[in-house]
């Protein structure tokens, strides 16, 4: 049975001082209203993402999964083939449910390298450091808690090996086509010549798979957007009525870009705090979030974009998802 959260615990209000604040504040005062996504993820929206997760509509989790399920030795003969000896950086580690089969591969292999995981959340990297090394005895692990970019920097100071650097679970489709070139590039000068970048991409399909994918009949993707709302009633102490407002994803088949907005069900005013009052008109459109898909070239172009040279590419049995290996040039 799939279980909606609808209350948690409640929260200490942040200060109108807080980044949530400047940045929910900002983004609801644009002319094109939106939210940044990141926010989605609090303790109840960690638990409606892992729902989505496993949500028949919501292909993404199970194709990667069969391609690091079922190619693993295929893969690390590749990163054993180009890279050598390395060292495993992991962008967004999670539960590391995926990349814990290639851990595996690695270690049957006799590769000695260390697993160096990196996540925003502090929670994600105890638990992995608990329960990976009675997973996988043998495994060398040191968690990185953090943003990327600054973990990545702490990694490079912690090993003098190369580095394969995985960014799994489709993550690079929550920014648009130029801030993931921009991302890539920013990745590529924390890099040598010679590193490797292995990263999910969601391939594009029917249109109609896509925009089941993200308007699952049970609900939890809307709930997953709504819970956003309810998190800024939560911590900023603001008045959403998410009655008022209806989940609409979408999808353009020609540029790639499926785009979650809300829409306002009428003209409404919503308070956040004492001070800020913002105005929505009826069918107004929230924006969400931003989930591009790619065609095969479409990769190959990022890559060569960034600094990067297309090595090898796996793929689940329906050809819907693909992991990239990047060499760095
Ligand atoms: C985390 N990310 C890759 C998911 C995606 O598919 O864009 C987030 C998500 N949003 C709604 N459903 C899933």
């Amino acid at each position: 049975m799939t279980v909606i959260p609808t209350a948690f615990a409640p929260c200490k209000r942040k200060p109108a001082t807080s980044t949530f604040y400047h940045d929910v504040v900002q983004g609801l005062t644009a002319p094109q209203k939106y939210l940044d996504p990141k926010y989605f993820y609090d303790a109840a929206g960690d638990v409606l993402f892992q729902q989505i997760m496993q949500c028949h509509e919501y292909y993404l989790t199970g194709c990667e999964m069969e391609i690091l399920s079922s190619q693993s030795p295929q893969i690390a003969q590749a990163l054993q083939m180009y890279a050598g000896s390395f060292d495993l950086v992991e962008l967004g580690a999670g539960d590391a449910t995926k990349s814990i089969h290639l851990l595996k591969q690695l270690l049957d292999n006799g590769v000695d390298y260390t697993y160096f995981p990196i996540d925003i959340s502090v929670n994600v990297i105890n638990q992995l450091e608990k329960n990976l090394p009675k997973q996988l005895p043998g495994l060398q692990l040191q968690g990185l808690n953090g943003e990327y970019f600054q973990a990545l920097q702490q990694a490079n100071q912690l090993t003098s090996r190369k580095k394969v650097i995985l960014f799994m679970g489709a993550n690079i489709g929550n920014f648009n086509v130029a801030a993931a070139r921009n991302f890539c590039q920013q990745l590529r000068q924390y890099l040598q010549p010679g590193d490797l970048l292995l990263t999910g991409f969601d391939l594009k399909k029917h249109p109609q798979v896509i925009l089941n994918a993200y308007n699952d009949a049970t609900g939890i993707t809307r709930a997953f957007n709504f819970n956003l709302l309810h998190r800024i009633n939560r911590e900023l102490g603001a008045d959403f009525d998410t009655t008022r407002f209806e989940h609409f994803p979408t999808y353009d088949p020609g540029t790639g870009a499926c785009k979650s907005y809300l829409i306002s069900l009428e003209d409404q005013v919503v308070h956040i705090g004492d001070s800020t009052t913002i105005t929505f008109a009826e069918n107004e459109a929230l924006y969400m979030e931003i989930s591009q898909k790619y065609s095969l070239e479409e990769t190959d172009q990022l890559a060569a974009l960034t600094g990067f040279k297309p090595v090898a590419r796996f793929f689940d049995r329906k050809h819907w998802f693909t992991d990239c290996l990047w060499k760095c040039i």
